[in-house]
Formats: structure tokens, sequence, C-alpha cells
């Protein structure tokens, strides 16, 4: 039924919740506590690094408006003699440059020009809207030429808050596949039998971790186009799930966190809208969670912290992320 995810939309509002100027959603369940537990869970001290590589050889397809990164050197190891090339053209280059180059140093220097959405990322509670609205009822309109000015991705990075515990749900293997099957659609019951075969319990606080072993399907076809459109995820009705548990947020390999064909006729990415906007919970989208995954199915230990800081982009809807999940 159409108007279905709206009344779960009501149900599951955080709008208010905490506070009128709240910009933080869901975040605010990570508490000093629950970070301090978190970390003196880290026993094991393994590190997995948790983004895919910067490079233009990711996942995005032909479309036009998100691109792979484009790394560029602005200085590189055949500028030995850079000093030499800029004599005579006057100004502080060419001042600075004599003075630097004088003695054996040498330095290089890049760019990096990209999407925020391109790769391993968190997408901010201002990156989705519906009728006119984000996440507590701030205006679409808060959105300009400048970036967001409200519930932006620095509102996070500023504050130092995506670090808590974390709870891998590894459904591919759960499911004894590679990865999901195109369009594959997980439920919330799904999640539950996960868990209970894991023996894992989400708290409060905790940041969901879902593996399809999508990110493979994509090292296999190197097709960003199916890759993008065949995306299996969770259905959307795990955002009611997601807010029973009062996760803090959640993050998946695949690129939506959600399964990208639409469950519904007349709406796109409803899992989306329920959780950036009416629950105001982050997506962490684009992780590379295979050797973790690995990890937890040898050791069986599915929690581990998460230290996953978005970059403080003033008025960014997102962030290019490194997670790293410490067992
Ligand atoms: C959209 O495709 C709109 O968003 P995301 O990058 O969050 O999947």
């Amino acid at each position: 039924m159409a108007s279905e995810w709206r009344d779960v939309a009501k149900k599951i509002s955080n709008w208010g919740k905490w506070g009128p100027n709240d910009q933080l959603g869901t975040l605010n369940y990570i508490t000093p506590a629950k970070i301090a537990a978190a970390a003196a869970s880290a026993k094991q001290g393994k590190i997995f690094p948790l983004s895919i590589p910067v490079d233009a050889y990711g996942p995005q397809g032909a479309h036009g408006f998100r691109r792979n990164p484009i790394h560029i050197m602005s200085l590189d190891g055949g500028d030995d003699q850079a000093a030499r090339h800029l004599e005579g053209w006057g100004g502080s280059t060419e001042a600075m440059m004599v003075e630097w180059w004088k003695g054996p140093m040498r330095f290089t220097d890049d760019y990096i020009i990209m999407p925020l959405q391109s790769g391993t990322q968190w997408d901010a509670l201002s990156h989705v809207y519906y009728d006119g609205q984000l996440y507590n009822g701030y205006p679409a309109s808060s959105i300009t030429s400048f970036g967001a000015s409200k519930v932006s991705i620095d509102q996070v990075a500023g504050k130092g808050h995506i670090v808590s515990r974390a709870v891998l749900l590894d459904v591919a293997r759960h499911r004894k596949v590679q990865y999901l099957a195109a369009g594959t659609v997980i439920s919330p019951e799904e999640l539950d039998d996960v868990a209970r075969a894991q023996k894992v319990t989400i708290e409060e606080g905790d940041i969901v971790v879902l593996r399809t072993g999508w990110r493979l399907n994509f090292l296999e076809t190197r097709n960003g186009e199916a890759w993008l459109h065949g995306s299996p995820g969770l259905s959307w009705r795990c955002a009611e799930w997601l807010h029973n548990k009062r996760a803090a947020a959640v993050a998946s390999d695949n690129i939506a966190v959600e399964c990208v064909a639409s469950e519904f006729e007349d709406a796109f990415l409803v899992f989306h809208m329920l959780t950036l906007r009416d629950m105001g919970m982050m997506l962490g989208e684009i992780w590379d969670l295979e050797a973790l995954g690995a990890d937890c199915a040898a050791d069986g230990v599915y929690t581990f912290l998460l230290v996953a800081q978005p970059l403080r982009v003033t008025g960014g809807v997102g962030s290019p992320v490194n997670p790293i999940a410490i067992k």
C-alpha cells in the first residue's frame, strides 16, 4: 500500500526527541559511557580498515552526478629540476622554490577531485529530504549553493561522535553465499535470525554493520551500473527494526544500505527517507567488510570498537571516511 511507509514514518520519527535544535539524530544514543565500554572491549589489538581504495577504479557508474575519484599529482619525482624551470618567472613561487630546493630536500604534492559520495562514505542527515523537509523539520531550503546550514556533516565531524560499539551482521555468510543475488531484499526477521546465529544482541547506541558481500560482486564484474541497480540490501521495514533497537547508525558494503530495487511503485529509496529524514540516522555506504567478515567468522567475535569520523567538510551533505574496526 502506497501510504504504508508514511504511517511508519510518523511512528518512528525522532523529530524533537533531542530538542528543536538537534543536529545529531540517533548519534545522541552514543554516550561517553558507551564509548568507554566500547573502547574497553577492544582486547585483541586487531585493526581492520574498512574503506575501499580512493582511486579512479571504484564502483561509480556512467551516470553524470557521481564519478570515481580523480587523483592528480601537482609535484612529482620528475620535478627535481622545478626551481630551474621557474628561473626568471618571478613571483613568490620562484623565490620559494629557489630557496627550498637549495639543498637535497625535494617534495611531492597532489590533489584529489571527487564527489563526497563516490566511495566509502557517510551520508549526513542533510543528504535526503522529502515534502520539503529534512530531519527535525529543518527546511530543505536550508541547503544552498553554500552547502547545508543544518544537519551537515561538519556538525557530526566537529563533535567527534562516530565512535561506538559496532555489531557486524554477516547476512551473506549466514546464507552461505559469497554475495547476495542482485535485488535480494533483507527482512527484519532475517536480521534477527543472523543476530541469533551469531549470538549477538544489538544494544542502544550500537552501529549496525551489514555485510551482503556485494563488494565482491563489483570486484568480479567491475560494472558500476549493474552494481548500483542490482544492489541487494535492507527492506524499508528494517528502518523500524533499527529504531526499536535504538541503533546509532547503520553501514553496509553495498551502495545504499537498502536494496536499490524499490518495494514500492511510487516511491524510491524509502529506507533512506525513513532513516535519514525521519529517524535522523546516518548511513554508511560502500564499506569493505571482507577482511572483517572473515575474521569475525574465524573467532566468533562479531562486536568491535568502530572509529569512523567523517571529514569536517563545512556544509557537506556527506563525507568520505576510512572506518577502523578494532577488536
Ligand atoms: C542516493 O543514491 C540518493 O544516495 P546514496 O548515495 O545514499 O545511496
